[in-house]
């Protein structure tokens, strides 16, 4: 089961990592942080991938943590806070950092940590089928994963605070309405959506989308204030690409921009 427990795809601009321990509904071991970490650092590295879609193979996105690593031959469970350090806070560190746009394909159920790296992602498409679950306190445990953060900050604090408390599952369209996720879509167009929409990256100006997101991430800890002055310094970053350039030459030329991507001037 577990020869490749992460497939990753190289295709024209973008790439396709697809978690794959279905008979475990993709719920993480060790190794398959480890090919996680590697197929992402290859994404990064290069540069011809504009945009990155994570998916999850057969009836489920990621179930977490798999449980089955948490409980000794004797019986005994661990003390936690290892696992978060060496892998789930870095994956979502990067999964957040990448320069680039990150879409989840959630195509079944995300739960635990497999709910909140959906939920880091840049845009969140599921299937309609797709179920949402901060199962943590099923077991005793509290959501991480910055589910703590970015939970409240999706559906506000009530939401936030009753899904963490018991468990709930939500389904994809409910998830649509509270602004959880982007889109809930039928679950056979859901792959299909995906992959056009990382087309659609794949040839836009992305040194400016990568400025977009830090923009929108540094906000919550800014001010008005602050945030202007951000505003200032990261518009003049974006006005030195030559994807800007190309921008108003195509507009004004009435015709398709031609943007070059991660390449600087
Ligand atoms: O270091 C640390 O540990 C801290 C980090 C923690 C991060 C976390 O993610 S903690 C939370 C861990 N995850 C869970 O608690 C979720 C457990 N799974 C479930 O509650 C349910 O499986 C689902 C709600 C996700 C789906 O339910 P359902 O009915 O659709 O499927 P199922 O029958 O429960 O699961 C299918 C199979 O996958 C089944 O195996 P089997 O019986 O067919 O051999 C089930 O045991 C297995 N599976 C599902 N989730 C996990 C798992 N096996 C191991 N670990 C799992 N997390």
């Amino acid at each position: 089961m577990d020869d490749e427990p992460v497939q990753a795809e190289q295709r024209s601009g973008y790439h396709v990592i697809t978690l794959n321990r279905p008979n475990r509904l993709n719920a993480f071991t060790e190794t398959m942080h480890v090919a996680l970490r590697d197929a992402l650092a290859t994404a990064e590295a290069d540069e011809s991938c504009r945009a990155l879609l994570l998916t999850g193979a057969g009836r489920g996105f990621c179930a977490g943590q798999d449980l089955n690593d948490r409980l000794s031959k004797t019986g005994e469970t661990p003390v936690l806070g290892g696992a978060l350090e060496t892998y789930y806070n870095p994956l979502i560190r990067k999964l957040r950092g990448l320069p680039f746009p990150v879409v989840a394909a959630v195509n079944g159920v995300a739960a635990g940590a497999g709910c909140n790296i959906a939920l880091a992602c840049d845009i969140v498409l599921a299937a309609r089928s797709a179920t949402f679950v901060q199962s943590f306190a099923k077991i005793g445990l509290v959501p991480d994963s910055g589910g703590t953060w970015i939970l409240p900050r999706l559906i506000g604090p009530a939401r936030a605070r009753a899904l963490a408390l018991t468990a709930e599952p939500v389904t994809a369209d409910k998830a649509e309405s509270w602004g959880m996720i982007w889109k809930s879509i039928a679950d056979s167009e859901l792959m299909a959506e995906a992959h056009k929409l990382c087309q659609h990256f794949s040839s836009a100006p992305t040194l400016g989308l990568a400025l977009i997101k830090r923009a929108l991430d540094e906000s919550w800890d800014n001010d008005l204030d602050a945030q202007l002055d951000l505003e200032r310094e990261f518009q003049r970053e974006a006005s030195l690409t030559s994807d800007y350039a190309e921008g108003v030459r195509a507009f004004l030329e009435k015709r398709a921009p031609v943007f070059g991507g991660r390449k600087p001037r």
